[in-house]
């Protein structure tokens, strides 16, 4: 069995260079072997400092180099189909950031791909599953200890988005993550996705309507919405209110220190996802580490990864049509039973 995970992180852009120094400073049993980046200099720049990596413009080659054992995908959601294909072929351990892929046909061609394995190589980076309110809230709610979960809100603020950001991303690359968090809390599949979009803020880029409202409903009939506002200009915020039947649970609204002075009060607003979510990251990305040393996965699955592409796909129709738009499923593989 290996004793260390040599990775080839694909991506040097914000969230690969993020992961890059959590690997180099924060994980044990991992080492990044290579850093992969269209751009060479960023790659060179994302190596600086960690003895034995390599740094590389083409993805294929990292998967063919010899001192690298598993792969850390953080390109952006459109180029992760052939990355992850050639992975596969490997039979090595990956972690791919969300999406999957954008839509639901491609996510398929993965998960077929892992079936014909025979077993689990794709862990998939809905890393909120690892913060420690998430993962409270979904204790309480399987608990059942304020009764049937009804329904579930969520505010999803981000402070602007980079260059090349589409209206599409707003659903595949934004609300990917309240898709994943609503089956993750409800233990159940959406059934429905439903877009609405309002009055627009004047500082969205063109061609992008911010925010907008999704209304999701899950097999049993939970109601889900989401306001996606990324061009919020204050700050990162990411919350969540549940309704249950006998108590509300609210998670993701206060970053302390709380502070009391001269003329003001109140608490800190995190700036981007690094801050808001390091804790879930290093978690989420440790035990990726841990399970992948034993030949398995430590979180979501290629499963998840399609279904929410598949909700994905239902988002951006009704993004399109404004009509309510059915989420349609194949039958989950016994492999992720
Ligand atoms: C970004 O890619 C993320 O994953 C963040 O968590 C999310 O808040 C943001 O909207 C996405 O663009």
């Amino acid at each position: 069995m290996t004793k260390t995970l040599r990775i080839a992180v694909i991506g040097a852009g914000r969230m690969g260079a993020d992961h890059i120094q959590r690997l180099n400073t924060r994980i044990h049993g991992a080492e990044v072997a290579a850093v992969v980046d269209v751009d060479l200099a960023r790659a060179q720049a994302a190596i600086e400092g960690i003895p034995g990596a390599v740094a590389l413009a083409d993805a294929e080659e990292a998967l063919g180099n010899g001192d690298v054992n598993a792969v850390l995908i953080a390109t952006p959601g459109f180029l992760h189909e052939d990355i992850l294909l050639k992975a596969i072929a490997k039979d090595i351990p990956i972690l791919c950031e969300k999406p999957l892929t954008p839509d639901a046909g491609s996510a398929w061609k993965i998960v077929e791909a892992e079936e014909k394995l025979g077993h689990k190589r794709i862990q998939v980076g809905f890393m909120r599953r690892f913060d420690a309110e998430y993962a409270a809230l979904g204790s309480v709610i399987r608990d059942g200890e304020l009764g049937e979960l009804l329904m579930l809100h969520h505010q999803h603020r981000n402070p602007t988005t980079p260059a090349g950001f589409t209206n599409e991303m707003l659903i595949n690359d934004s609300v990917v993550h309240e898709f994943d968090a609503v089956r993750f809390f409800t233990g159940e599949e959406i059934t429905s996705v439903q877009v609405r979009l309002g009055k627009a803020t004047r500082n969205a880029p063109n061609g992008q309507h911010d925010p907008q409202h999704v209304l999701l409903e899950t097999e049993s009939g939970v109601l889900a919405d989401v306001e996606i506002y990324v061009n919020a200009q204050f700050g990162y915020e990411v919350a969540t209110q549940a309704s249950l039947e006998t108590g509300i649970v609210s998670i993701g609204n206060d970053t302390g220190p709380y502070v009391r002075t001269a003329g003001r009060w109140g608490g800190a607003v995190a700036p981007g996802f690094e801050a808001r979510f390091g804790a879930a990251y290093d978690t989420e990305i440790q035990a990726w580490v841990d399970a992948a040393l034993c030949g398995g996965i430590g979180g979501p699955s290629a499963w998840d990864g399609y279904a929410t592409a598949a909700c994905c796909e239902a988002g951006i129709e009704a993004q399109r049509t404004g009509g309510k738009v059915a989420v349609a499923l194949k039958p989950k593989p016994a492999l992720y039973a």
